[in-house]
């Protein structure tokens, strides 16, 4: 039997595919709510084939509970924020698990750690927990890191078609964690040891970002000397050596926008570039709003309360709003006391932000000038709402001739 710990955006995705792929899996998270919306049959996010892998998973006999279960395999999959001040990974609901799970485990566990951390964040923080309860660690208790590698928005597909990295100290206990994640996986396993392992997951995504980083500064340099960068991107990856992202009106999610700071922190005299890709990811709600300010001025408009964000989340048909660009822009906003946007998203129907729609035509009936913040795909079904708007489209999806660009 499995003991998942955690059942968030990742936690519940595995422990759903394990559970109806012949695993027997017990979910636990310390969310009391979270537990009796699962049990009472019901998912907690939107995603793509989430709805009919929970049936799956019922049917195999997936269980969920906030307590920890006896048995011989843990995979913990709780957040790591990191510290907003060092830029370090902040490791405590990873140590709060793994103190919890020493609680009940028996002797010959394993304990599996699929959130993400810094390269040394398991010898540093995860050993002492198992050893100051007197296990021995690869005598009593083995230790493995198993890193996710999911994008939101393709999850399900991701989990089964993913290659995997699965880092331990001893490789025969590598190889038998790596047989459970093959009860399910189709992609390649790799073993290796754990500090390469989390120094992996951390890399694959601090690529993307000082990608998208550099995708920014190129439309940074071209809104300066009226250049189209979207056409300039598309030339260039014609040649068979480049693979420009796109730019955006910044990064947000709980990856790429928080774990490159992890080497930043761990590394600040060696990691420059990934520092400088960060800074200019994050001043990209601010170069928006400098560019609806701009934008307003060219066009003699005034009220700021006739300016409507389309897309609250942090990437396009997720439900997803961890650090997303549009709210960082608020944020902005708020600092610049100049408060009055207004904001709708078709993912998000509690209220969250001031002045938010839970309408399509509501909004747009509300506002002269839309910030196409978030390419979901129901305002690309929904163009010809835009036309006689201004519109600045923050992410080059918009079909007509009279529309901005960042
Ligand atoms: N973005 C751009 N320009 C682009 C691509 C993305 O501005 O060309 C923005 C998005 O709008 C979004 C942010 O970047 O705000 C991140 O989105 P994403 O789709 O690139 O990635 P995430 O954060 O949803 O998921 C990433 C993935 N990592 C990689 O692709 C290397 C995923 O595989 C990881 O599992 C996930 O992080 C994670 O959990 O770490």
């Amino acid at each position: 039997m499995i003991n998942v710990i955690g059942l968030g955006y990742i936690g519940l995705p595995t422990a759903l595919m394990m559970a109806s792929h012949g695993v027997e899996v017990i979910g636990t998270d310390y969310n009391k709510e979270l537990v009796a919306t699962l049990n009472a049959g019901k998912t907690t996010f939107k995603e793509d084939g989430l709805d009919d892998l929970f049936q799956d998973a019922l049917k195999a006999g997936i269980k969920f509970t906030t307590e920890y279960q006896v048995t011989d395999v843990y995979i913990v999959s709780v957040p790591t924020p990191y510290d907003k001040f060092s830029k370090k990974v902040d490791a405590c609901y990873v140590v709060a698990a793994v103190k919890d799970v020493m609680k009940v485990c028996p002797k010959g566990a394993t304990v599996v750690i699929e959130s993400t951390v810094s390269p040394g964040t398991i010898e540093k923080f995860v050993r002492p927990v198992i050893e100051e309860n007197g296990f021995t660690i690869g005598v009593d208790i083995n230790l493995v890191h198993a890193p996710e590698r999911i994008i939101p928005g393709n999850m399900v597909y991701e989990l089964l078609h993913n290659n995997r990295t699965i880092g331990a100290d001893d490789k025969a206990i590598g190889e038998k964690i790596k047989e459970l994640y093959a009860s399910f996986c189709q992609g390649e396993i790799v073993v290796t040891d754990i500090k390469t392992a989390e120094m992996t997951k951390v890399v694959e995504n601090t690529f993307r970002a000082v990608n998208i980083a550099f995708a920014n500064e190129l439309a940074k340099i071209c809104r300066h000397d009226n250049m189209d960068v979207y056409e300039i991107i598309k030339i260039c990856n014609m040649h068979p050596r480049v693979n420009i992202l796109q730019p955006g009106p910044g990064v947000g999610g709980h990856c790429i926008s928080v774990d490159p700071w992890f080497l930043v922190g761990d590394y600040p005299s060696l990691a420059k570039v990934i520092d400088e890709s960060m800074k200019t990811n994050d001043g990209m709600p601010d170069f928006v709003l400098n560019r609806i300010y701009e934008i307003m001025k060219e066009k003699g408009m005034t009220d700021i309360t006739r300016v409507g964000l389309y897309g609250l989340t942090y990437k396009e048909n997720v439900d997803d709003m961890r650090e997303s660009p549009t709210l960082q822009l608020l944020e902005s906003q708020e600092r610049h006391l100049a408060t009055g946007l207004k904001v709708y998203d078709p993912f998000i129907t509690k209220d969250v932000v001031a002045n938010q729609y839970h309408s399509l035509d509501e909004f747009l009936d509300s506002v002269d000038f839309v910030v196409v913040m978030v390419k979901h795909d129901e305002i690309k079904k929904n163009m010809d709402k835009l036309k006689g708007k201004v519109v600045l489209d923050c992410h080059n999806i918009c079909s007509f001739d009279e529309v901005y660009h960042i």
